[in-house]
């Protein structure tokens, strides 16, 4: 079928026509309109089953889920191949790969051209958010691929419903997809932010396929949020009940390896919980977030599923998520037990027979499972899920969290001055690299707000956008920053993290609440000792000094190597933030001398 089902003469037009497009320009055997049912989802399985795209797993323990190998070239984004085509070079800014429009959708129709001959051509309509939210954003994914309309299924709301949605409003991101030959030669993710559009080939993997989620809801929903007056972020949304009943929610953005995830599905100490807290999950990865009539920030996560790395998902670290993966769960490149389940290192429990390749384990032949292997799974399978996450009109945020793995010098937590110099902090995260990362440890990156690989436009005109949020009238979150990875001298982590989080969670909303102590200093309002509940956890005079105090001479040095990093954006550079840097620079100096 050519076109939209019952579509002729109406505001879907534009959907069709590109359609047809797309259609001549890619040559597919066949059109497949997805409306999202499970009867289309059943018959996909079949299909993938027959082929060996997809491999059951032991259906007793793992009802209903699913093996996917990639090829083993194509098992991550690929941030070289990826590319912003703004009119003007600087729009892109230094964080983005720049080519000139034109050029990107030429490079791009010549790799598709063609490139769906004898296959099946997949249109996927689906919508960012909750259906019926004024946040929302709708999208469609023309694919050949048909593990991305099974993932798109479970991570957006996909098909009859988005498509109602885009014919009542006439707008919609249109993202272009083919795996091609997986060749990486033949491999780039292109966004075309003016034109609200995206082309990307040759891979078939997570962020390079299913444009849902990096390539729509941060690089082109940043561009969108710009010209809006909204936020799109790489942040967690968490809700946090007091034994009150009251709920604080809380979005937090993170750079890879920090325990995202972990944290957005935190389950509390014992006491904690016997004394009513509560953690609930709203989203692990993506937040939009828009000032409501009342000046606060309400934020919807706009995916519907979590797409979570596997290894170090246990039922110590992250209880909720393997619940969350019983059933219904697709898994991509992790390792099988002799009898068909998954297996990751990390797990604790079982061990592996084949490793994510499909070869035989062998312990001196790597992991078991890739280090980017993952859970394609629905939020509404995880216990701590919020019903909240479903209000159309989001969740009003009281804090926002910056962090990073730091292995030095950052304390556990700090609460930023006002909104300027909360900026500041985001736009200076940084956090050190883990050897699943990159290979090279322990190197530090400045990693902005999480959004280095995800801002679909200049880093200086987003920091701008951010401090715009400042306006009269405006009721604006807290913000502050943590970092759960300090070190003592004998290289071991000092905090004990995970369910032990929530006492700094707990901290930071009693400040937003005013009934929580902190001294202030040059870098932000610290907790002393005695403001954060530590009750049964025991820590030495070391762990004390480093989590709860700072080194002023190395803050100096830091805030030095913050100045040089907002420089590499030249003029672009919001002033305001400069300014904020210098501030502190200073007020460091006059009290170290
Ligand atoms: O996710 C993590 N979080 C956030 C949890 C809500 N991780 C795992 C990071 C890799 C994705 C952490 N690792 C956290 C953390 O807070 N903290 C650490 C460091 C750490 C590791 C092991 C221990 C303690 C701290 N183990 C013991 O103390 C026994
Ligand atoms: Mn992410």
């Amino acid at each position: 079928m050519a076109v939209a089902p019952e579509s002729a003469g109406s505001r879907l037009d534009a959907l069709n026509q590109w359609v047809l497009e797309v259609a001549r320009l890619t040559r597919p055997e066949r059109i497949q309109w997805c409306d999202g049912s499970d009867s289309e989802f059943e018959a996909l399985v079949e299909r993938m089953e027959a082929d060996g795209t997809l491999l059951p797993l032991n259906p007793d323990t793992h009802p209903r889920s699913w093996l996917h190998r990639s090829h083993p070239e194509d098992v991550a984004r690929v941030e070289h191949l990826t590319f912003v085509c703004t009119s003007e070079r600087d729009d892109a800014g230094p964080n983005n790969h720049w080519m000139a429009p034109a050029d990107g959708h030429a490079r791009m129709d010549g790799l598709f051209d063609g490139c769906m001959r004898g296959r099946t051509m997949y249109v996927i309509p689906y919508c960012m958010g909750p259906i019926d939210s004024p946040l929302s954003r709708c999208g469609v994914e023309i694919t050949d691929s048909p593990y991305v309309v099974a993932n798109m299924r479970i991570m957006t709301r996909m098909g009859a419903a988005a498509l109602a949605r885009i014919e009542r409003e006439g707008s919609f991101v249109r993202g272009l997809h083919s795996v091609g030959e997986l060749d990486p030669d033949r491999r780039f993710i292109m966004h075309f932010p003016e034109e609200l559009t995206i082309k990307s080939f040759g891979s078939g993997y997570g962020g390079n396929a299913l444009l849902g989620k990096k390539c729509h809801a941060l690089r082109i929903a940043s561009h969108q949020a710009r010209t809006e007056g909204w936020l799109a972020e790489h942040m967690l949304i968490l809700g946090l009940e007091n034994p009150e009943g009251e709920t604080h929610y809380i979005a937090a953005a993170f750079p890879s390896a920090c325990g995202k995830t972990n944290l957005a599905m935190l389950i509390p100490p014992e006491g904690y919980r016997q004394d009513g807290w509560k953690v609930w999950t709203v989203g692990d990865d993506i937040c939009w977030m828009r000032p409501g009539s009342d000046g606060r920030l309400y934020a919807i996560n706009p995916e519907a599923g979590f797409f979570g790395v596997a290894p170090g998902t246990s039922m110590a670290s992250n209880p909720n998520a393997l619940a969350s993966i019983q059933r219904d769960t697709i898994f991509t490149n992790v390792g099988l037990t002799a009898d068909n389940q998954p297996w990751w290192e990390g797990l604790g429990v079982g061990e592996p027979a084949f490793d994510w390749r499909g070869n035989a384990y062998d312990c001196n032949a790597g992991p078991a499972a890739h280090p980017n292997s993952r859970f394609t799974v629905s939020a509404r399978q995880c216990p701590s899920y919020s019903a909240e996450a479903e209000n159309p009109a989001g969740v009003p945020i009281s804090a926002i969290v910056f962090g990073g793995r730091r292995a030095s010098l950052v304390p556990l937590v700090f609460e930023a001055r006002d909104w300027a110099h909360g900026v500041l902090v985001g736009a200076a995260m940084g956090s050190e690299t883990t050897a699943a990362a990159t290979g090279a440890v322990g190197v530090m990156r400045r990693d902005p707000m999480a959004m280095k690989p995800f801002c679909g436009y200049n880093f200086a005109d987003y920091f701008a956008h951010w401090l715009s949020f400042d306006s009269e009238g405006a009721r604006l979150p807290k913000i502050f920053h943590v970092n759960w990875f300090r070190k003592g001298d004998d290289g071991k982590f000092l905090w004990p993290g995970f369910g032990d989080n929530l006492r700094v969670l707990e901290w930071m909303i009693k400040r937003v609440e005013g009934r929580a102590g902190a001294v202030d200093t040059p870098i932000g309002a610290l907790p002393r000792v005695e403001d954060v509940n530590l009750d049964g956890v025991p820590l030495t005079a070391e762990a004390r000094d480093k989590l709860f105090g700072f080194d002023r001479q190395a803050w100096l040095a830091e805030l030095d190597g913050i100045g040089s990093y907002l420089d590499e954006y030249g003029p672009r550079m919001p002033a305001a933030l400069r300014s904020e840097q210098q501030r502190i620079a200073v007020a460091l100096a006059r009290t170290t001398a």
